[in-house]
């Protein structure tokens, strides 16, 4: 796999030298905000996770190549780009790969390839998951699969708000993947702090969850974990305000016959221009909150791990 792989400078140094990194998807850059916005998140959110001591990694399909780490023209093109570039899915790596095109890489994908250069911490938004009438859709986002194959932590503020969260709590149980809640008991939904939904089990520092994911790796237990961190509170918008429009999306996508990978990027965009863009304020603010703790974590496990070697 690795002659596909163009790991940039940065990340490579970590790499060598044994230092904390956190990975990042681009879907979210690509698919799931509007430029400028995408842009200036991305930015930020590097920039949080520098701040930490920490090397990002955002990880793309560029020109038949992945990228691990991007550097800031290349980050700008997959923001302007935009929805020009493909939603690449673990499953669209090779087509992409053997067609010298581009991706925009899912959480699955970005699991996936984070896992395979031995990153450990991924921080995103909101995982994809089972989606609302899945019975009848048979709409399992691929995420759910790949978290449960890669050795990997994916800090994100539960599942997005749009899908069945219930059903996808237990098909993550079905997979043998933990759900951590970080400082909660309960679910995250996304735009919301707080869903009636609990979690398999709740830590509540850093460090714990660091000494938690050491234990993991001695038990030689390789399936992937999700480290639940809600949207802070006063920043959230409340379940009753965002249900009617998240319904209101589905509708639509309903009626305009939206499936499979275009569904997610329309119901986040619609959500968007029903809360006259609250739900992108938010959607930025939980990854920034998002990718903060994924910096600490990565920090307080690379500790353990130094410490492992003396
Ligand atoms: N989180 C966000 N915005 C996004 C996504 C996650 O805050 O756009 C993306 C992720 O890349 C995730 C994808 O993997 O949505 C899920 O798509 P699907 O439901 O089609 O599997
Ligand atoms: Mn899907």
């Amino acid at each position: 796999m690795n002659k596909f792989i163009h790991i940039n400078n940065e990340v490579k140094r970590a790499l060598l030298t044994k230092n904390p990194i956190v990975a990042l998807e681009s879907t979210i850059i690509a698919h799931g905000m509007p430029y400028p916005q995408n842009m200036a998140m991305v930015k930020q959110v590097e920039a949080i996770i520098r701040e930490c001591g920490v090397t990002p990694a955002t990880i793309a399909v560029i020109n038949g190549e992945i990228h691990v780490g991007c550097d800031c023209d290349e980050l700008e093109y997959l923001s302007k780009r935009g929805r020009e570039i493909p939603k690449a899915g673990k499953r669209d790596l090779a087509y992409l790969i053997s067609q010298s095109k581009d991706g925009a890489t899912t959480v699955g994908a970005t699991a996936y390839i984070a896992a395979a250069v031995g990153i450990k911490i991924f921080a995103t938004g909101g995982i994809g998951g089972v989606h609302r009438n899945a019975e009848k859709t048979f709409d399992i986002s691929n995420d759910l699969e790949a978290i449960s194959d890669c050795n990997v932590a994916v800090v994100s503020a539960g599942a997005k708000a749009i899908l069945d969260l219930p059903r996808t709590l237990e098909y993550l149980e079905t997979k043998g993947v933990e759900v951590i809640g970080y400082r909660t008991d309960f679910f995250p939904a996304f735009y919301t702090a707080k869903s009636p939904i609990r979690v398999n089990h709740r830590l509540n520092t850093p460090k714990e969850i660091a000494h938690y994911l050491k234990i993991k790796n001695e038990l030689d237990i390789k399936s992937g974990v999700i480290i639940a961190n809600p949207i802070p509170e006063e920043l959230e918008i409340k379940a009753e305000e965002i249900e009617a429009k998240i319904a209101e999306a589905i509708q639509a996508a309903a009626s305009e016959n939206i499936t499979g990978k275009d569904l997610t990027p329309y119901l986040l965009f619609k959500i968007k221009e029903l809360t006259k863009n609250r739900s992108l304020d938010a959607n930025i603010v939980l990854v920034y909150n998002n990718a903060y703790l994924a910096a600490v974590i990565a920090k307080a496990l690379n500790e353990y791990e130094k410490e492992l070697k003396v």
